[in-house]
């Protein structure tokens, strides 16, 4: 068994891979604007915000000349072509486990809830049929600072009436490991152990989980 009462996800890359969209679109952006960027590049952009996304990228291409409302504006054609894509999402892209792991921690009375950075998550868990499993959902819209800053989970915390130390956060960004440990949380990591050093454990994908790995 386990002690722990919530669990905490990050949506990109934990629940679902959309990172493979935004690069799309903002590659578009960038190749609207002359220049291009690699898939390597875009690992950076995973877990960050839309503003200080486009701000990177701005950099990559020495854009320097642009207005804040002309980034708000790109920012918004950004989304646009990120949003047509995710309006295609199916179910079948859940990552594998993530189903059967939320079932277990509902049948186990252990709290669900998201935090994410993205605008979109709502939109993104309706699409991929994921919705129902969540207590409590904490996204770009509601917090100000975003990760490594633990906002997003402590608020997370919060909307689920459970301790920070009897928490656990799943991510596969550095910047979101970071985030957990601030907010006095237990993290697992997804992905891989030479990149989330941090994390207390670290799964490869949600079929090696189990209760007892909560903690
Ligand atoms: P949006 P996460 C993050 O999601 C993405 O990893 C990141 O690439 C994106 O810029 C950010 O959401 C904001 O997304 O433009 O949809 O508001 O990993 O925090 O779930
Ligand atoms: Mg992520």
């Amino acid at each position: 068994m386990t002690k722990i009462k919530a669990c905490l996800f990050d949506l990109d890359g934990v629940i679902v891979d959309t990172a493979v969209y935004h690069f799309h679109a903002w590659r578009r952006l960038a190749n609207e604007l002359g220049f291009d960027f690699t898939e390597h590049q875009n690992e950076q952009l995973k877990g960050i915000s839309r503003m200080e996304s486009l701000e990177l990228i701005l950099g990559w291409g020495n854009v320097t000349s642009l207005s804040e409302e002309e980034k708000l504006g790109w920012a918004t054609r950004k989304n646009d072509w990120y949003l047509d894509l995710v309006k295609e999402m199916t179910p079948n892209e859940v990552l594998p486990g993530v189903k059967d792991f939320l079932v277990l921690l509902r049948e186990n009375n252990i709290k669900i809830a998201l935090g994410s950075a993205s605008k979109n998550s709502k939109l993104i868990l309706e699409k991929i049929e994921m919705l129902y499993y969540f207590d409590a959902i904490i996204d770009g819209n509601n917090i100000t600072k975003g990760k490594p800053d633990p906002q997003v989970f402590l608020m997370g915390a919060e909307a689920t009436h459970c301790k920070p130390e009897d928490c656990v956060v799943f991510e596969d960004a550095v910047a979101g490991v970071q985030a957990g440990i601030a907010g006095g949380m237990r993290v697992i990591g997804v992905g891989s152990p030479e990149i989330l050093t941090e994390a207390d454990i670290v799964i490869n994908n949600f079929e090696e989980m189990t209760l007892e790995k909560l903690g």
